[in-house]
């Protein structure tokens, strides 16, 4: 086996962002693009040789492409063992599970999560250290910085790797094993709930609807909810996982997943509905007639998480971004325990969940998980809400209803605005900075600020600092408005304004989010100036 090396020329736009590399398939397909950003993650490493690499994606377009050149170098670089999913499948949940099982150095997941695929999509790469999450930012700052000056890279002289049998093959001093991508995961999540509970639900005639959005979650679904769960193969939509989603935007909400959305909340709706995102670990979590907005899910599963046989034990601790609604606050509050405040992005909750501070955490973004792996996961939090509704014997709503009657409700929404131009958005974010100091118990119809400042974020365990997280206008009542930018878009700008207010008056519970939140909507754009920036004046998504 001949080891060959490569001249390259660096490129300067390989900084990974909210969750690892993120750029459009054409950006992925420059010469050396790929290669590069590798070889600068395995230069910037140490201590592989010898040990096992996990490797997988969401199965979009590229993705078969871009794990045979990774295995050629990771192969170059003495790996001991390439485990991969069979047809270069894995579930990013399901990765972080392999790379804690076999005790691996870490894994490659290649995947855009949400963002659309095919030739005109986007693609993505992420490295996941040994504790299955995603790296930190000083590991994916020396990666960067690297990719700035890197000349060359290396690769093994090797015939394409048959991916689509399980089987083992060997090169050189390195065994690829091409494995089963759901079963390992199949079996933790057996591990973790009470199978038996759920199945009698279901075999009583509980109807649950899943749609995988033509994604990475469509094995995971057959398996385990349809095979091991009972659920209708017809009740299980969109399982193939296709390497253009179908033409859809895997975004589990009810503006992509229109077609769970619609069944939902049609009067022959089944009793529970869910949807996952490109890569497996976003959920939307739905009732009859009845959406549960992701922050509340994250707040009703640790109220409930006795109920689940894992955490039957109780929970050391509880983590929501700063983004996210504090209906997990007050539940933490009630609970006695501990509730951290950590910035966007799944990567900020790893060492909280190493240290045993935390067991449940999660972000408003449709991101549930806990401390089983070290990603969110959106097959777990379909499983903790059946379970949940096994044990309790109420529907989705009743549970949701009960939990804002115990705990008041944090009626929240986010607006997305898309495609905005960078500079403007850019503009934005300094004049909002600059008024600052200016906004302080500033009053507004109703609401008085208390604070408005820049997030920065202390890691409470390695001390590391992370600032400019996000802007905050934190008000007298409980209130909130968060602007930030998105750090996973791959054209353009996208501005981010997450609104929220507490609600203990169970007479307004139902009222509609939108028109709940008009006066701080209509703040929101006061105080930014979002409509005279943006030049938009609806977000593009709600959510
Ligand atoms: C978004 C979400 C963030 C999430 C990230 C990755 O980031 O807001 O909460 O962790 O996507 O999710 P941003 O920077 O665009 O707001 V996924 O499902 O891409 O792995
Ligand atoms: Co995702």
């Amino acid at each position: 086996m001949q080891i060959v090396t490569v001249a390259s020329k660096a490129y300067s736009d390989q900084r990974p962002g909210t969750s690892g590399l993120r750029k459009s398939v054409v950006t992925f397909q420059q010469e050396h693009y790929l290669e590069n950003f590798v070889q600068s993650l395995f230069d910037v490493l140490d201590g592989y040789v010898g040990k096992t690499l996990i490797l997988g994606g969401d199965g979009r377009f590229f993705n078969l492409t871009a794990i045979q050149v990774i295995i050629r170098m990771a192969v170059a670089a003495g790996f001991g063992r390439i485990v991969v999913g069979h047809d270069g499948l894995l579930s990013t949940p399901a990765a972080s599970h392999l790379i804690r099982k076999n005790k691996a150095f870490g894994g490659i997941i290649l995947s855009a999560s949400h963002n659309p695929g095919g030739p005109d999509g986007d693609l993505g790469i992420k490295f996941n250290t040994a504790n299955g999450g995603p790296a930190q930012e000083a590991l994916t700052e020396a990666i960067f910085q690297h990719s700035l000056k890197i000349a060359h890279y290396h690769f093994a002289d090797i015939p394409e790797v048959p991916l689509d049998c399980i089987d083992q093959h060997s090169f050189g001093h390195t065994i690829i094993d091409v494995v089963d991508p759901v079963a390992d995961y199949a079996q933790l999540m057996q591990e973790l709930f009470d199978f038996s509970a759920i199945k009698s639900l279901i075999d009583n005639g509980f109807q649950v609807c899943f749609d995988a959005m033509h994604a990475i979650t469509g094995p995971y679904a057959k398996k385990i909810l349809g095979e091991q769960l009972g659920i209708n193969q017809e009740n299980l939509l969109n399982c193939e996982p296709k390497a253009d989603f179908g033409g859809g935007h895997p975004d589990p909400n009810l503006t992509y997943a229109h077609e769970l959305a619609e069944r939902m909340l049609s009067d022959t709706a089944p009793d529970f509905g869910a949807a996952s995102d490109g890569d497996g670990d976003r959920n939307m979590i739905l009732g009859r007639q009845c959406f549960v907005n992701p922050s509340d899910s994250l707040a009703v599963i640790a109220a409930n998480a006795t109920l689940i046989p894992a955490y039957k034990n109780g929970l050391s601790g509880v983590a929501r971004s700063m983004p996210t609604s504090a209906a997990i606050d007050v539940v933490a509050k009630q609970l006695g325990i501990d509730c951290y405040e950590t910035p966007t992005g799944w990567k900020f909750f790893g060492n909280l969940l190493d240290a045993n501070k935390i067991t449940l955490c999660g972000e408003e973004s449709f991101g549930t998980g806990s401390n089983h792996v070290r990603e969110k996961d959106g097959i777990w939090a379909v499983l903790c809400w059946l379970n949940i509704v096994a044990v309790k014997k109420q529907s989705v709503s009743e549970i949701l209803l009960a939990h804002w009657q115990r705990f008041g409700k944090h009626v929240y929404t986010r607006h997305d605005y898309q495609g905005v131009e960078t500079t403007s958005a850019k503009n934005l974010v300094e004049h909002l900075l600059n008024n600052l100091i200016n906004l302080s118990d500033k009053q507004f119809d109703n609401y008085t600020i208390k604070t408005a400042d820049e997030f920065s974020y202390t890691d409470p365990i390695d001390g590391s600092i992370s600032e400019h997280q996000g802007i905050r206008l934190l008000f007298k009542n409980g209130a909130r408005i968060i602007f930030r930018l998105s750090g996973t878009g791959t054209s353009g700008a996208t501005l981010r304004v997450y609104i929220e207010d507490y609600c203990t008056d169970s007479n307004q519970y139902n009222e509609n989010t939108q028109s709940y939140l008009k006066p701080l909507i209509h703040i929101a754009d006061k105080i930014a100036g979002i409509k005279m920036h943006t030049g938009m004046k609806i977000p593009t998504v709600i959510t």
